[in-house]
């Protein structure tokens, strides 16, 4: 049967339950390991404590495909959800969680990226524990230049130059572009760094470095892009996408980037405007290697995320958070 929603503000069921994630309050505990794909979620599932017949794992999918598992780490609540990709989906799991759940949150998650640069390489552990920035597509850069493309070949401009064929100088970061003599907004737009929290950060520096050794993470800077492709430097010729310069460009502006994913922005944003109610960290398994173009084998996943997994749990159940307050509690009754 189909559940009706009250409430377009921010919709839920007769049950309670939200409207993509599709839980309710008590399934789903402060502590949150957020994942990237249902088959991640299930892998990372087994390396909770084992569930004991009076005590068995909630496990729970919404008709939008995402998966809730709660159960303990190391005797702790913690709940693994699975995200999907990109900013909206992340948007989801963070605020329809922050609406069911009573008192602080932490959020983790662990997901897989680029590798921007050296010393990041395949098979790392990236930590985003300087935060992240965000990297947009502006189609307004094509909508203006399609009126000043049209305007050139009217006039036949004698200042028409090497640029006028398409290629656009850049200056800095958020600078506008040079087009034929005319400026205007570059192609994509990059948002100032959104900090992670510092202890869980820390945390879970420590419990990688134990998993995996510490020359197999790199802290840095993250970047979350709104595309794979355009918006992350991969080029291509079915579309205009103006990107060939981007990754150097982002290098350049920031040189401790290390990793190019589509979510944990979103996460950080949404932490660091969530009125000190979730703590919040990134990290990615490294899949591919953008500076040399190599891919990580298959293969070799499993293990990784098994690794990151162990050490982004660990992490979760061990950072201190505030209980939900007496007025909080005295709502639950
Ligand atoms: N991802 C990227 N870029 C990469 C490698 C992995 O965005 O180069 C992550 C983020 C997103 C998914 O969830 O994997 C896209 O395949």
């Amino acid at each position: 049967h189909k559940p009706t929603y009250k409430n377009a503000n921010f919709p839920t069921d007769g049950e309670g339950r939200t409207y993509h994630l599709g839980t309710k309050e008590g399934e789903v505990a402060p502590r949150i390991l957020s994942v990237g794909s249902v088959s991640r979620a299930l892998l990372l599932s087994k390396l909770l404590d084992p569930p004991t017949p009076g005590r068995p794992l909630f496990q729970r999918t919404s008709s939008r495909g995402f998966l809730t598992i709660t159960g303990r780490y190391d005797g702790e609540p913690v709940s693994i959800v699975s995200t999907h990709m990109g900013q909206p989906n992340m948007d989801f799991v963070v605020r329809e969680n922050r609406a069911i759940v009573r008192g602080q949150m932490a959020i983790v998650r662990l997901g897989t990226c680029g590798a921007v640069q050296r010393p990041a390489k395949l098979g790392d552990l990236l930590i985003a524990a300087h935060g992240s920035i965000a990297i947009r597509r502006n189609p307004d850069y094509w909508t203006l230049m399609d009126g000043r493309e049209s305007l050139l070949r009217a006039s036949n401009s004698p200042t028409r130059n090497g640029t006028a064929n398409g290629t656009t100088t850049t200056n800095g970061n958020s600078g506008a572009a040079t087009y034929g003599g005319f400026s205007g907004p570059k192609p994509y737009m990059t948002s100032l760094p959104v900090p992670a929290n510092p202890q869980l950060a820390a945390l879970l520096a420590a419990e990688a470095a134990q998993v995996v050794g510490p020359d197999r993470v790199v802290e840095g800077l993250n970047a979350s892009a709104d595309s794979f492709y355009s918006s992350q430097g991969r080029t291509g010729s079915d579309f205009d996408d103006r990107n060939e310069g981007l990754l150097a460009d982002l290098v350049a502006a920031h040189p401790d980037l290390v990793s190019l994913e589509m979510e944990t922005f979103q996460l950080l944003d949404l932490a660091r405007c969530s009125k000190g109610s979730i703590k919040a960290i990134g990290m990615c398994v490294a899949l591919a290697e953008r500076y040399s173009n190599a891919f990580l084998e298959y293969h070799k996943l499993e293990e990784l995320e098994i690794s990151g997994g162990n050490a982004a749990l660990r992490a979760l159940a061990h950072v201190s958070l505030d209980g939900p307050s007496e007025a909080e509690a005295e709502t639950l009754k």
